[in-house]
């Protein structure tokens, strides 16, 4: 999401950030329109055992929607959704859970699958982050469904693990990400800006750059290389910025969600 900035905002932000990194995380600030046709049914099940999983968390941070799961797994999408937003399921005992949704996919019945967390599961962050400075092109990707403040240019959290064994392998895996205006982005029509666009999102494992982020989605993973995996840990996610704009800088505001790091067996990765 591109537009105009000034330095001194960028880094009153900035400084913001360094402060108050978790009060910003989820921002549930937007009002909660009615609308009868988005009253489906929709379940969350445990992926595996196909049960319906009770008082799960369910949240659309960008339009302040947040519900519970109900005794039989289910809930309703009581809310209008006018452009892509994060939806976002939280529940102990299992890998957070985020989809991108919009207003097709919300006006149908949803069954959520899931996942059990495993052994070297991490969540990093489970809420939904925006990064960037807040100021965007109404035409970039899904900027009408921004709602909060912003982050900062960049996420950074620390964390802890175990030593990985011969036959595993560590990945980072960014749940869901909206809003990125980079050239693949554009050239994929995720978004409708003419013809400027940003750098990708940059993604570090203790201050190592490992992976980007090019296009927006769910589920991306990014190995890491296992000489760069600690005891403890620094992930680091910095939003790219407007190549075209040279006068100030402009960083591409993005949401991010589900941010994960998960050990595996070498041989899971063929079955990705
Ligand atoms: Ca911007």
């Amino acid at each position: 999401m591109l537009k105009n900035t000034k330095l001194t905002v960028v880094t009153m932000i900035l400084t913001v950030f360094f402060f108050t990194n978790i009060a910003f995380c989820e921002t549930i600030t937007g009002k909660v329109n009615q609308n009868t046709t988005l009253k489906k049914k929709n379940k969350i099940v445990d992926s595996y055992t196909q049960k319906p999983v009770t008082g799960a968390a369910i949240s659309i941070p960008s339009v302040g929607f947040r519900t519970t799961s109900d005794s039989d797994g289910t809930f309703e999408l009581n809310t209008q959704i006018n452009d892509k937003a994060i939806l976002s399921v939280q529940k102990e005992g299992y890998r957070p859970f985020s989809l991108t949704i919009d207003e097709n996919i919300a006006s149908k019945p949803l069954k959520l699958g899931i996942e059990k967390s495993k052994i070297g599961d991490v969540t990093i962050e489970s809420d939904v982050c925006h990064l960037g400075d807040d100021v965007y092109s109404e035409t970039s990707a899904n900027s009408s469904e921004f709602k909060g403040k912003s982050l900062g240019s960049y996420f950074t959290k620390t964390f802890k693990t175990k030593t990985l064994r011969p036959n595993e392998e560590a990945v980072v895996i960014i749940g869901s990400v909206i809003g990125l205006d980079t050239k693949m982005a554009k050239e994929l029509g995720q978004n409708q800006i003419a013809y400027v666009y940003s750098s990708p999102t940059e993604v570090f494992f203790n201050g190592n750059k490992v992976g980007e982020l090019n296009i927006n989605g769910d589920n991306q993973e990014i190995e890491i290389p296992r000489q760069l995996v600690r005891e403890s840990n620094e992930l680091t996610i910095k939003t790219g910025r407007n190549l075209f704009q040279h006068a100030y800088v402009d960083y591409d505001d993005i949401e991010i969600a589900g941010l994960r790091f998960e050990i595996k067996d070498k041989g899971a990765f063929a079955y990705k």
